[in-house]
């Protein structure tokens, strides 16, 4: 025999192998997969509920997304902020990217927050390496740098974040975290604290300094001691280039008509109950406010900025269609509040899943679901806290969960 014979018999060996091969290894790999699907569901039985409703289809689907719409992103940077209603937004990630069977890029610590407080670093992420499979989605308390592109490398983004009145933040921020940060805690109240800030920052530890002034510039990856009306407007102009949509707290509503619009998602998707509502409201006298402002600088040009952006943005789109998705929005929410809220309880109160952080000495309400809103698996997610959601997720992703806290 000659070579080419040798190398024609074995290339016909070779495609009958691959010809009964591959069928075989197809049927291999169904039953892998129906295999790994029902070792996941096993696994994330820590509560008999909770992935029996994760892991069923939604029922509900009255609002089906408009065929021809295109994502401007397949992948999300989610900043959560501190104190502008991240969580009901980030809630709204979390059921998306889940319905979807999205991954999410965890915190390698085990716990639901990267460590905010410093700048955020790719080795940060649980099973990073330069090499490994790149997650759909970041969404957790983080400080934004250039570092959570490594994790992106070659997709397409969209950016999201979300910002406050920094007036009103200020005095959420002061109020919940008094007795956390010691900075507030000296202080006392926000008057004595905006009297002589630089006297009571001396004192802060270094997780809870950067509340102390201009937290959203910080947590953007900017100093947030700058006061150079210069560099805060070129910082302006850096962030404007990277992020597609600073959703604005005080319009929360029309902020997520932008978002659906933006990635193409369905009115179930972004409908939220409010949690971590505070329980009382007070007023700033006009001096304190003025304090705050001059104090916040940088943070109040951040807001003025991208408040103008989202307008912008909104008559873009069409003013009409965001206000109809915004109604559309709000009847759907009033259906399922009814539906499925009790009422608004402390933690002690609740059940795990629905228990939120509250920082010592404060009071934060959770849902209590109707029994009809248990079991509606919507309501139920909507009304799931950070923490048992990240252990949802964790379990899913197969990270060990043992390190995660509890409330
Ligand atoms: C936000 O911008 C809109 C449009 O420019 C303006 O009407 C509104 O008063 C602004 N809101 C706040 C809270 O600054
Ligand atoms: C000192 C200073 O720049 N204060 C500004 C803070 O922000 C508000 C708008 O939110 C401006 O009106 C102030 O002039």
């Amino acid at each position: 025999m000659n070579a080419i014979s040798i190398g024609g018999m074995f290339r016909t060996g070779v495609t009958i192998v691959i010809l009964i091969l591959l069928p075989l290894l197809y049927i291999v790999k169904l039953k892998l997969e129906t295999s790994y699907e029902r070792e996941t569901s096993y696994i994330s039985t820590h509560d008999d509920l909770v992935p029996r409703l994760l892991h069923t289809d939604m029922n509900i689907q009255t609002f089906a997304q408009e065929s021809h719409c295109r994502p401007i992103a397949e992948k999300i940077v989610f900043l959560k902020t501190h104190k502008t209603a991240s969580s009901t937004v980030q809630n709204v990630l979390l059921r998306w990217g889940r319905k979807n069977k999205k991954t999410f890029a965890l915190p390698k610590s085990g716990k639901s927050i990267f460590k905010y407080w410093k700048s955020f670093k790719a080795s940060d992420v649980h099973g990073y390496c330069e090499s490994c499979p790149k997650p759909d989605i970041i969404a957790h308390h983080l400080r934004y740098s250039p570092e959570v592109e490594k994790l992106f490398v070659g997709d397409s983004v969209y950016h999201l974040s979300i910002i406050r009145n920094p007036t009103s933040m200020f005095e959420s921020l002061f109020n919940y975290m008094k007795g956390a940060a010691p900075q507030f805690k000296m202080a006392g109240t926000l008057d004595k604290f905006l009297d002589n800030p630089h006297k009571f920052m001396k004192h802060s530890k270094s997780m809870t300094d950067f509340f102390s002034k201009n937290h959203l510039t910080y947590e953007f990856g900017f100093d947030p001691m700058q006061d150079d009306p210069k560099i805060i407007a070129e910082n302006l102009k850096i962030i404007g280039q990277k992020w597609d949509l600073i959703m604005i707290t005080e319009y929360m509503a029309e902020s997520l008509a932008v978002l659906k619009h933006d990635l193409c998602l369905t009115i179930e998707d972004v409908v939220c109950f409010i949690t971590n509502a505070r329980p009382k409201k007070s007023h700033l006298s006009t001096k304190t406010q003025e304090k705050l402002l001059e104090w916040n600088k940088s943070d109040a040009r951040l807001y003025d900025h991208f408040n103008k952006t989202l307008w912008k943005r909104i008559s873009h789109i069409g003013e009409e269609k965001i206000a109809t998705d915004v109604q559309k929005m709000r009847n759907l929410i009033d259906q399922l509040t009814k539906k499925c809220v009790l009422g608004y309880l402390p933690n002690k109160e609740l059940q795990p899943d629905f228990r939120t952080y509250q920082p010592p000495g404060m009071i934060v309400k959770g849902i209590q679901l109707t029994e009809e809103g248990f079991k509606d698996p919507l309501c139920y997610q909507m009304a799931m806290s950070e923490l048992p959601w990240t252990r949802e997720l964790m379990k899913a992703q197969g990270i060990p969960t043992n390190k995660l806290d509890k409330y």
